[in-house]
């Protein structure tokens, strides 16, 4: 099997995940390619090396240029950032690297658009890690919507519910910076939201949005005796419609106390109905309208069989999978990309639509009005 040497920009969360993602999916999948992890690169050595030695990456570098620079390196995983991946994703283009990119794209739809011309123009595969698409759950859902199993969509109803920003103390980090982060929750949880509003329904046609900042000031992590500026909204409600007519709801935050990481849709049909819980992932609710009246209510599907995608390669019916397995999926699915000369859905072009979706709901946020997308 040839080897397909991966660069990783990033060693925090995202980076463990990736690093994670890659090295399972020669266990449990059979990829095209055997993934190297061959180069971390950050700015911390002394963390950096200890990160290199978990997860068995064969080198580490600080200066992400010089990835760029080795022709023994065929894909560059950016586990960064956001404000960072705009920059990195055009270099790995123009050295002709396939390009893993985590969520969101980037901060502004300008820089995607970049990026895809970039990534277009040196015929690289380019992937936005939107990884909640790959839960066997939701990769059902779509086959089920797919095959007509909830007819006409009326109503989508998403939202991205975390609760780690109701400590007080929590410091100012990069992601409650504009500058940094693009925005607060609209951003970092709504982009995961609104790539599944356009997987399972379509495209927006027009959006209004209503933010709130909860809290103005927090410690800096510099020093928490002093305090800055919260840049971003706390929270963002959404609205709108779908260009085929179906209307949505979404709201994202980091104030609903309890929540830990709730991602969840609901879709309401003219045949049937579906709902998905991340924290309950492996389960999918299905209505279906046209039951005997004495079976009316909604099924609780395991997804866990043999039939069920992504499931198959893992344990029987019924031993449930986890957050992390959705990004061996996208690994595995990234190196058939490549094999097979397509990118992977959403690619750069997708991500370019997530972002217009996302400042145009920031533009209402500041306007009030609804905007035509
Ligand atoms: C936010 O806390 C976050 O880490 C998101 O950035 C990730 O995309 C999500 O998968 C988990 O929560």
């Amino acid at each position: 099997m040839e080897d397909l040497r991966i660069g990783i920009l990033g060693h925090r969360f995202m980076g463990r995940a990736h690093s994670n993602g890659w090295s399972q999916t020669t266990k449990f999948f059979d990829p095209p390619y055997k993934p190297v992890l061959q180069v971390a690169c950050g700015r911390d050595g002394e963390d950096l090396q200890k990160f290199a030695d978990r997860w068995g990456w064969a080198e580490i570098e600080t200066d992400w240029k010089r990835v760029m620079e080795r022709d023994d390196i065929d894909v560059i995983d950016i586990s960064l950032p956001t404000f960072m991946h705009a920059e990195t994703a055009i270099a790995a283009a123009e050295a002709g690297k396939h390009i893993f990119c985590e969520k969101p794209i980037c901060n502004t739809s300008e820089q995607a658009r970049a990026m895809q011309a970039a990534a277009e123009k040196a015929g690289v595969v380019h992937y936005v890690n939107h990884n909640y698409r790959r839960c066997p759950a939701v990769a059902l859902a779509k086959r089920m919507i797919d095959d007509g199993e909830l007819g006409e969509i009326y109503h989508w109803r998403g939202a991205y519910q975390q609760s780690w920003l109701v400590n007080p103390d929590h410091p100012l980090d990069w992601k409650l910076k504009k500058d940094t982060a693009g925005a607060g929750p609209l951003w970092d949880l709504g982009s995961h939201a609104v790539d599944l509003a356009h997987y399972l329904v379509g495209d927006f046609a027009n959006i209004t949005s209503q933010g709130k900042q909860f809290t103005e000031e927090r410690p800096l992590a510099s020093d928490p005796s002093k305090t800055g500026k919260v840049e971003v909204e706390c929270a963002a409600l959404m609205m709108g419609e779908f260009k085929n007519g179906a209307l949505a709801t979404i709201e994202t935050t980091r104030y609903a106390t309890g929540r830990r990481n709730r991602h969840t849709f609901e879709i309401y049909g003219s045949k049937g109905a579906l709902t998905w819980d991340m924290e309950d992932m492996n389960r999918l609710k299905f209505f279906d309208n046209g039951s005997p009246e004495h079976l009316v209510g909604f099924r609780d599907i395991l997804v866990t069989e043999r039939s069920h995608e992504y499931a198959n390669a893992w344990w029987p019916p019924g031993h449930i999978i986890g957050y992390e397995h959705a990004f061996v999926h996208a690994c595995n699915d990234f190196m058939h990309a490549i094999k097979e000369g397509r990118t992977l859905d959403p690619d750069f072009a997708e991500g370019i639509r997530i972002i217009e979706v996302l400042e145009a709901a920031l533009k209402s946020m500041e306007t009030g009005a609804r905007v035509k997308l």
